[in-house]
């Protein structure tokens, strides 16, 4: 099967640590896209013109993230291997909450630097300001305790977690999200240490 990536998406970040953690990652061959550079070529695979999108051995188009990552996980269960995805509805319901926290982190992360790559006349103070406080509140949130986080958890909400702080460093280090939230800081720190997290890094 085909993955359409970019090398700095932590929406393809994710879905390539789920690949690699379940034992995937010799079934799939990337294809690098460029949302904007690419966007001809892109919008001709996946209608909705983003990445990441997963092509099927038998042609059938995944797209959305969460929906690739819930697709990959069956294949991988139906190859004997435990589910990344929990077990029971609360388990079930605690993964997919901390996925559904994690990638509004990464959109609206992402959502502001499209922003300011804008013409400095087009930015709006309005939108950025929006966004970054859903993030900061989102990271309070995580911090204060009410959602469980263990440092040896392997699931698809910890995995879409550790993308979102990756990308975080990756792309607003001016945010400084380490300072005051103790918990996440050593909770992420086990993550930039996993092979998985490593081999997926964006670019330099
Ligand atoms: N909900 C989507 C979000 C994907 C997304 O926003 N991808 C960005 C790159 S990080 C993109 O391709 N954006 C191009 C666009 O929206 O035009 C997912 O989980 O796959």
């Amino acid at each position: 099967m085909e993955l359409i990536v970019s090398p700095t998406s932590p929406f393809a970040r994710k879905v390539q640590i789920l690949a690699q953690e379940q034992g995937l990652a010799d079934d799939i061959t990337l294809r690098k896209l460029h949302p904007i550079e690419n966007a001809d070529e892109l919008a001709a695979i996946n209608p909705l013109g983003r990445v990441p999108a997963l092509r099927t051995d038998n042609g059938q188009l995944v797209v959305d993230s969460s929906v690739i990552c819930a697709w990959l996980d069956n294949l991988a269960v139906s190859r004997g291997k435990a589910t990344l995805l929990g077990e029971g509805p609360s388990a079930c319901l605690a993964i997919q909450q901390l996925q559904a926290l994690a990638d509004g982190i990464m959109e609206s992360a992402f959502l502001m630097v499209m922003e300011r790559g804008r013409p400095p006349a087009l930015q709006s103070g309005f939108w950025q300001e929006r966004r970054q406080a859903a993030v900061t509140r989102t990271l309070d949130y995580l911090e204060s305790g009410d959602v469980e986080l263990m440092p040896t958890d392997l699931h698809l909400g910890s995995i879409a977690l550790a993308c979102a702080l990756g990308y975080l460093d990756f792309r607003h280090d001016d945010m400084q999200w380490r300072a005051g939230r103790p918990l996440l800081t050593a909770w992420f720190s086990h993550w930039e240490a996993r092979e998985s997290f490593l081999a997926t890094q964006p670019p330099g």
